[in-house]
């Protein structure tokens, strides 16, 4: 039976599982959410009460959480890349850049866009202000970190440039990566230039009107 994926081109956590996907080339049903019939979304709710994208369909097994979505790709699909090392401390590093990109990249990124779409009166110039100076850290210690590296952990592509990836393109359109950091910028790019990752962001083109914030003219 094939590979069911819930998803939509847009939405960062689903890119970062596509990137996984097509790195391998696993033939899969992709079921679109946002649909004007509405199907995937009812099942999508149906298996997932708390409606967060994307889930994985294998079978009658319903895989969540984009990163157990990867680690899941590579021990039941496995393809000739291996996104998360057979070496157990290897591996250990891969999973901690994940953890990185998830929740010092993406989380504060999307505080700053959920805002800017938050009813007049709700709103929590606070917490944004937080989660600013939360990517402005986070960019500086990644600048340190990719200044001796190609990839986000190890020698190769992995389960941490798939986070990396969608998490540093909308992080760079919310919240501009200063040009100080450098080794960020050039990693960026190299994420864009990754053909998995392009195809991401080529599928999301026709959507870029859903960005709260505008997006800009380029990428
Ligand atoms: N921790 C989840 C996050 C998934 C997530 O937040 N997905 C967003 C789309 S990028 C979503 O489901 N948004 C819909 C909502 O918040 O109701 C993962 O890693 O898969």
């Amino acid at each position: 039976m094939a590979l069911k994926v819930y998803a939509h081109p847009f939405s960062s956590y689903c890119q970062k599982v596509l990137t996984a996907l097509y790195e391998n080339n696993v033939a899969f049903d992709y079921c679109v959410l946002g649909a004007s019939d509405g199907k995937a979304d009812a099942e999508l709710a149906a298996l997932w009460p708390l409606k967060r994208f994307p889930i994985l369909l294998d079978g009658d097994r319903t895989v969540l959480e984009a990163s157990i979505i990867i680690e899941y790709l590579g021990l039941h699909h496995p393809g000739p890349v291996r996104l998360v090392p057979d070496d157990a401390c290897a591996a250990l590093d891969v999973r901690m850049m994940d953890r990185f990109f998830d929740n010092y990249i993406s989380s504060p990124q999307q505080t700053v866009v959920f805002e800017s779409i938050r009813p007049a009166g709700n709103r929590d110039p606070y917490g944004v202000a937080q989660a600013r100076a939360m990517l402005d850290t986070a960019y500086a210690w990644l600048d340190e970190r990719m200044k001796t590296r190609e990839w986000a952990a190890g020698g190769g592509f992995s389960l941490a440039d798939c986070a990396a990836a969608p998490a540093l393109f909308y992080a760079d359109w919310t919240h501009p990566i200063d040009k100080q950091f450098a080794n960020v910028q050039a990693y960026r790019q190299r994420l864009l230039a990754r053909a998995s990752f392009a195809r991401a962001v080529n599928e999301a083109r026709p959507y870029r009107s859903f960005f709260p914030l505008g997006a800009p003219d380029r990428d």
